[in-house]
């Protein structure tokens, strides 16, 4: 740049610059550049003051240092423009987090409809005085079968027919096909009173439709002690069915046929006209007292086991079993 003199400020052009470009440099905040930018660039700035004194140059000194002005002022502008984005690049994005976009609200997940269920039912059992108790899905067929009174010829194994374990030393593991077997490993480790609820997976060979599924939740229940009458399985029922159904539901009992009870029944409730079975029941057949090692002229219980997945399916109005267990985030979102 040549050396330009003679303005009505008494600086020269180079001076100006150095001192702006000096001033821009020490400026640290946005209020510093806006003092810079009134000082330097402002109407009564030193730039504009040098300008207006161009006039009182001659006409061959006021050409040459007026371009060396114009020029000064494109440079300071670009330069002063340049510091503003770094200023506000600073301030803006933290780490991999941009603080300056709007606020979102973060997506959660949630449990699964059968979890729901499952919890809804076994607290209106714990509440009742029963114990939440869990047990293994890959079971002997000792406890699916034999010490529930189903022996290997009985026609029941038919209608549980499930998975069977391919293993080289063993002939006799199944993924289990109801809760039922913990009644039996229950009994086996602990002495009377009993009262437990058993929730857990439960796996079927057998074909679905909008009612079945081959793998399905059960939730088993198991009152053994001295004097437990057919009248206690009715009355806890019964409790159960308004805690999760309301006051007003109808409840009905039915004779049915399970190996590991005497009576058997099912329980079924009236839902929109009809009545719709939700579980299985009975008191504890003696012979399944007996192989637990229990006295079964001084012990009786009573069993149930029914499915989370079906009563969800009521409450809800859920048409078709298999939505369960699709992982359609479309349903599980519902809940
Ligand atoms: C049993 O599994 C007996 N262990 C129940 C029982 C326990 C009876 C204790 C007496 C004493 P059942 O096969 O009916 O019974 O099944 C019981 C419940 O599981 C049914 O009422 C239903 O709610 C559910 N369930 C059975 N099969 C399926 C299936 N394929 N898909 C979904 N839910 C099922």
């Amino acid at each position: 740049m040549p050396k330009t003199e003679g303005t009505q400020t008494g600086e020269t052009v180079e001076e100006l610059k150095l001192a702006a470009v000096a001033a821009l440099d020490s400026a640290d905040s946005n209020d510093q550049l806006e003092a810079w930018r009134v000082d330097f660039m402002g109407r009564k700035g030193r730039l504009t003051g040098l300008l207006r004194g161009l006039g009182s140059l001659e006409i061959d000194e006021r050409k040459v240092v007026g371009a060396a002005a114009n020029r000064l002022r494109g440079e300071l502008e670009s330069l002063f423009e340049e510091r503003v984005n770094q200023s506000k690049s600073s301030q803006a994005p933290v780490g991999s987090i941009d603080i300056t976009l709007p606020g979102r609200k973060p997506s959660h997940g949630g449990l699964h409809p059968s979890t729901q269920m499952i919890r809804e039912i076994t607290q209106a059992f714990n509440e009742m005085g029963f114990q939440t108790i869990e047990g293994p899905e890959v079971e002997l067929e000792k406890y699916n079968f034999d010490m529930l009174n189903i022996p290997a010829d009985h026609p029941a194994r038919d209608q549980w027919d499930t998975i069977w374990v391919d293993d080289d030393t063993h002939n006799d593991v199944l993924l289990r096909t109801h809760t039922s077997p913990m009644q039996a490993r229950t009994m086996e480790t602990n002495d009377p009173p009993i009262r437990v609820i058993v929730p857990g997976k439960c796996y079927r060979y057998e074909s679905t439709d909008a009612t079945h599924e081959w793998h399905f939740n059960q939730v088993e229940g198991l009152a053994v002690d001295e004097g437990i009458t057919f009248a206690d399985l009715k009355g806890t029922l019964y409790e159960f069915a308004r805690r999760i159904f309301g006051p007003s539901m109808k409840v009905r009992f039915r004779c049915d046929f399970f190996p590991f009870v005497e009576p058997g029944v099912d329980m079924s409730i009236e839902w929109q006209g009809n009545w719709l079975e939700i579980m299985g029941a009975g008191m504890v057949h003696p012979k399944v007292l007996e192989n637990a090692g229990y006295d079964s002229t001084k012990y009786t219980g009573f069993a149930f086991g029914m499915g989370p997945e079906r009563i969800s399916m009521l409450r809800n109005e859920i048409t078709d079993i298999r939505h369960f267990f699709s992982n359609d985030l479309r349903f599980l979102t519902q809940f």
